[in-house]
């Protein structure tokens, strides 16, 4: 598969996939084609066996400005329902392999919103995040509302999208809307290593866990609790259970087989 719009690395680093945004000169704003690429490379990383965990990453300048505003510039209410975008949104969500996103630059709207889809954020000190569509008259649809919300709470989401202000790496770090902030030079590298991080464990462990984290976003507490209790004790009729467990009471590294 050719893709114009993102490149893809099969193998940034041993069992870690890429997907770079590469619109360069648009600062990578997401137009329909290239969020479509980005669905379908992750369908096709997601159904590869050796690939453990997905990393997400644009340029220094920018890992992305938003929707492709001279895209829906010109559209009415009626295009953008039939267009229907938000359908490969929710496929990616569906991703069951973890993503990182690896943020530097901007990561504004839709960049935002996109980093946000991600399971784990890793961003650069240049990075900055923002909601600024209510100063092109329109507001957030991508998740920002919710998501934002959820992460930082009420007053900072609420001051994002209604005054359009960006944060800053190190205040989005303390609102906990991301994971780590580390110097721009470093900032891929210390995404592909919480990677390799996370492919070294059960990948249907992995899996499980990382529905139920979402399940939080998606439900009430006892809901999520029920969803969360329910993998929590289909693992142990996996293998990669017995194995881990075992080689913490024999005091060895664990050796998962994905079964
Ligand atoms: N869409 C289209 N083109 C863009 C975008 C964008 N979002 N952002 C930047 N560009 C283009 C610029 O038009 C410019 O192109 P050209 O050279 O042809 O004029 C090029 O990228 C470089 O940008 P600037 O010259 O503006 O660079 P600056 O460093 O001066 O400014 C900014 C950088 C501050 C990031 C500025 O470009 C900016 O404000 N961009 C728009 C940010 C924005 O409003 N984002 C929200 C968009 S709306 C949205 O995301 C809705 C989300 C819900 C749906 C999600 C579906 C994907």
């Amino acid at each position: 598969m050719s893709y114009e719009f993102i490149l893809t690395h099969a193998e940034l680093a041993p069992q870690v996939a890429g997907i770079q945004l590469n619109r360069p000169r648009e600062l990578n704003a997401l137009n329909l084609q290239l969020m479509g690429e980005i669905k379908v490379a992750l369908e096709q990383f997601d159904a590869d066996d050796s690939i453990r965990a997905i990393v997400i990453f644009g340029n220094e300048r920018a890992f992305a400005a938003g929707a492709d505003i001279k895209q829906m510039a010109g559209r009415n209410a009626v295009d953008m329902l039939k267009i229907d975008q938000f359908s490969t949104w929710d496929s990616i969500r569906r991703t069951k392999k973890p993503i990182i996103a690896a943020v530097s630059g901007f990561a504004l709207g839709g960049g935002c919103e996109l980093a946000m889809l991600c399971d784990m954020i890793v961003a650069s000190e240049t990075a900055q995040f923002g909601q600024p569509e209510i100063n092109i008259g329109v507001m957030p649809g991508a998740g920002g509302t919710q998501r934002l919300t959820r992460a930082v709470g009420k007053a900072r989401a609420m001051e994002m999208v209604l005054t359009g202000n960006f944060i800053s790496a190190e205040e989005a770090r303390e609102a906990g809307l991301i994971n780590k902030v580390v110097p721009v030079e470093l900032y891929l590298d210390e995404a592909i290593k919480l990677a390799r991080k996370v492919a070294e464990k059960s990948p249907i462990a992995i899996q499980l866990a990382k529905e139920s984290v979402l399940k939080a976003f998606d439900s009430g507490l006892q809901e999520g609790l029920f969803f969360e209790r329910k993998n929590f004790y289909m693992l142990f009729a996996t293998e990669d259970q017995k194995e881990g467990m075992n080689a913490f009471v024999e005091k060895r590294k664990p050796e998962f087989k994905n079964r």
